[in-house]
């Protein structure tokens, strides 16, 4: 037992080990798709549509094909021919690869030139002649819903409608019943815009289709390579075996490169007709106009509450704006993902939520930007709710919330709309944020500046989410169910390669995977190389999303190295001349129980796994794990903001921003702060900056930076981290999700922090992002501001 090894300086659980990553990318040796260039390689550019509804009368390419450098012209009726003008959704709808009938959102793709290079391209694109009708345009579900709207999605049969769904959960009867003993009831209506997620790098691919071996190659900038594949197979009819999906550095997804969009498709079948590799890569507009978005989702909620405080009932409708095409990438099972997930930390009797999503002419997507299949809707709309039944209630915020909380004794606990909460300490983690804020003083403080004409204000969100998508029983995407996998190669001197079925983005996996593996099996964390992404080597996964790479890839890992450790330990029985039963396992070595000075250590037993194995035993060290988890993760958050905003102005400065979040064991605690900065850094600009909305005739204004901001390190407020460990009692190795948790939770703070500085005019709600004219409307007009 003295010989084992310190878990801290092998870079194991608990580690804060630099990001091994960083290494090729500060130093600018990532390897992203436009870095990769293959011989005699052509290049795909879009023509997208002006017009947000049109009918297209004919298309004109010929002036397109006569410029020299032009290989190929695409339109949707050749693509037709093949059967690829459409694709299907990953939500069992369909979307046009290019327009055939109609264009039905401004960015749509309507042709694309295949040339030598992106330039002739890009010329040639602008030589095609489109002679469209305009019809009238929808862009928001009120609109798309009214007696004799225009049918948007014409094409298909049974769609009588704009209207996508029609969805409810929970219990009708019991909340309605919560409703008539209400003391008090509390409503709000809220809109969660649209935003994007605007990763660094823009999507792409390269495809390469040899006519040789029928082998298609396709480089992707793809969070979940598996399923691209399977959705390759489906769509271009193309064996599954002959395909392999790569997904190179990506620089950052967010939820941004899920979906499979019709430019990969172009890039696929423009390689198969030219027998040349063909890269397609989008430009930023290109990026922004027509790729998944996240939310665009409006709220009526209301709240059931007792005199003294405590919630009876919850009712919630909300409407989803989810574009032209129904393409989200969500369990199936639930319409609107996990919206449901709301009120999770809150006990409360009866929930019952009603959601409609409708077709709109607007790019297609929702399910993006850090947004756990919307839980960052669920929670934002808890929090605004919360804060303005605490209002209406004249009971403090914070003890609003504390007597609603799940007890930490109650778990786990089975929410009302039925999900089971599995552990948390909610009231702790209140404490520490309460405590870091100096909330009682800060009170005293606003008290004080609102008698000079000073106006402070303080914003609390708080809040459990789902992260980890499967278990299987309940999670599927197409019907493939939502587990992932591990595969880990001990090598004979001790070194190992590790590969998942996830594919990270920038989260950092080469880094903490190896740290999972160090504290199995005692390797260092230096000796493991993580691979993810390449669809003949990885094992197969459902890829990074919905912060499901801790909670079901990291246990695949943890339980793989679990086997290896269980074939090293009879290897080490055989090395040590004893029975399995009398060897004992500590940090990186095996030891006999009764003579703790005679053992091996783990690299012995590799290098016996190739050199001297027990009679009967298979050789070599290497094993895979496939790992379905029992249930999701849920981590728990509290975030508190204190902002002042200037009556003059309607300008909001952020004075202090505490974040308390308990994941669970953290593998590597500075990733996790990372993960943490990054999201209250989105949260912070959603509340603040970010939206992307249409004009009457459905132009997108937010198609460049210029109009779509992002915060610089200028103006982005300092953050104050705390932490909150409480072991998820179904994983592995204590771990829960991290990775989307503050921008979850973290809008409603900075929301809420404004909304109570603003309190005395009456406004309820001033719908995001604050910017200064809106504030400063409700603060002189003293009415809501949507
Ligand atoms: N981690 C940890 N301890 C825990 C939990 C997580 O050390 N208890 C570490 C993990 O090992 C991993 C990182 O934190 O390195 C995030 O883990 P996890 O919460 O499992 O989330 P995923 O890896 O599945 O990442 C997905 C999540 C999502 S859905 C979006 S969207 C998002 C996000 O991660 N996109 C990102 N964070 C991002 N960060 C970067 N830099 N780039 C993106 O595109
Ligand atoms: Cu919804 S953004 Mo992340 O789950 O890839």
């Amino acid at each position: 037992m003295t010989q084992g090894l310190d878990e801290i300086k092998i870079g194991g659980l608990g580690a804060r080990r630099r990001r091994v990553e960083d290494n090729r990318f500060v130093r600018g040796r990532g390897n992203y798709i436009d870095d990769i260039v293959l011989p005699g390689m052509l290049h795909v550019e879009i023509l997208r549509s002006p017009l947000a509804h049109a009918r297209i009368r004919s298309i004109d390419t010929s002036k397109a094909w006569d410029i020299p450098g032009v290989r190929l012209v695409l339109t949707g009726e050749m693509m037709a021919t093949r059967n690829l003008a459409w694709m299907p959704t990953l939500s069992y709808d369909t979307q046009a690869v290019l327009a055939t009938d109609k264009v039905r959102f401004q960015g749509q793709e309507v042709a694309c030139v295949i040339a030598d290079d992106p330039y002739i391209a890009k010329d040639a694109c602008e030589a095609i002649v489109v002679d469209y009708e305009p019809l009238p345009v929808i862009v928001n579900p009120t609109q798309a819903v009214v007696e004799g709207a225009p049918l948007i999605r014409d094409d298909k049969e049974n769609q009588p409608d704009n209207v996508i769904y029609d969805w409810e959960v929970g219990d009708k009867a019991g909340t309605d019943r919560a409703f008539e003993r209400a003391d008090v009831v509390s409503k709000i209506e809220l809109h969660y815009p649209r935003s994007h997620p605007s990763p660094l790098e823009c999507c792409g691919s390269i495809a390469d289709f040899d006519r040789a071996t029928s082998k298609l190659t396709v480089y992707m900038t793809t969070q979940a390579p598996h399923i691209v594949r399977a959705a390759v197979a489906l769509i271009a009819e193309l064996p599954e075996h002959m395909i392999r999906i790569i997904s190179p550095d990506l620089g950052g997804g967010f939820g941004n490169k899920v979906p499979v969009y019709p430019g990969y498709v172009m890039a696929i079948l423009a390689s198969i007709l030219t027998e040349r590799p063909v890269k397609w890569v989008e430009d930023r507009s290109g990026n922004l106009i027509s790729t998944g978005f996240g939310r665009d989702v409006y709220l009526q909620g209301e709240m059931a509450l007792r005199r003294d405080g405590k919630i009876l009932g919850v009712r919630m409708h909300t409407d989803a704006d989810h574009g032209a095409f129904f393409g989200d990438a969500q369990p199936s099972k639930f319409k609107i993902g996990l919206m449901h997930s709301a009120f999770a930390c809150y006990d409360i009797p009866a929930a019952h939520l009603t959601a409609r999503g409708v077709y709109t002419n607007k790019a297609p997507g929702g399910v993006a930007y850090r947004c756990s299949f919307r839980v960052t809707e669920a929670m934002f709309f808890q929090e605004r709710m919360v804060q303005a039944a605490a209002d209406d209630l004249g009971i403090d915020q914070a003890e609003f919330r504390r007597v609603n909380f799940v007890r930490d004794d109650d778990f786990p606990h089975r929410t009302a709309f039925g999900f089971l909460t599995d552990s948390g300490q909610y009231g702790k983690c209140l404490d520490v944020g309460l405590e870091a804020v100096g909330y009682q003083e800060f009170l005293k403080e606003k008290e004080e500046a609102r008698k000079r004409g000073r106006l402070l204000g303080i914003g609390i969100s708080t809040m459990t989410e789902p992260l980890g998508a499967g278990n299987s029983r309940e999670f599927d995407i197409l019907g493939i169910k939502m587990f992932d996998s591990a595969e880990l190669r001990v090598h004979m001197t001790g070194k190992a390669i590790l590969r998942t079925g996830a594919r990270t983005q920038g989260q950092g996996h080469e880094t903490t995977w190896a740290q999972i593996v160090a504290h199995e099996l005692g390797l260092p964390a230096e000796d493991i190389v993580v691979e993810e992404g390449d669809t003949d080597t990885a094992p197969f996964g459902m890829g990074t999303y919905a912060s499901r790479s801790t909670p079901v890839a990291g246990a695949a890992v943890s339980m793989v190295a679990r086997k290896i450790r269980a074939k090293a330990r009879k290897l080490a029985a055989h090395l040590l001349e004893v029975s399995e039963e009398d060897v004992e396992w500590e940090l990186g070595r095996f030891y006999v129980r009764s003579a703790p000075d005679r053992g091996v250590t783990i690299q012995e037993c590799a290098m016996a796994a190739y050199s001297n194995m027990p009679d009967g035993m298979e050789p070599g060290l290497e094993g895979n794990a496939y790992y379905d988890p029992p249930n999701l993760t849920w981590p728990f958050a509290c975030y508190i903001v204190t902002v002042e905003v200037d009556p003059q102005t309607g300008v909001w400065d952020v004075l202090n921003t505490v974040a308390v979040d308990d994941c669970g064991v953290r593998i590597n605690p500075m990733v996790v702060e990372g993960q943490i900065m990054g999201g209250l850094t989105e949260a912070y600009a959603m509340a603040s900056m970010q939206f992307i909305t249409f004009d009457a005739e459905g132009n997108c204004v937010g198609s460049n930076f210029m109009d779509y901001l992002l915060p610089t390190a200028w103006e982005t407020p300092g953050y104050e981290l705390h932490e909150v460990v409480t072991p998820c009692p179904h994983h592995p190795i204590g771990a829960k999700g991290i990775g989307e948790c503050a921008t979850v939770g973290g809008p409603a703070a900075f929301v809420n922090a404004v909304m109570d500085a603003i309190k005395d005019t009456g406004v309820r709600n001033v719908d995001m992002p604050l910017l200064p004219d809106r504030v400063y409307e409700a603060i002189t007009q003293r009415h809501d501001v949507s």
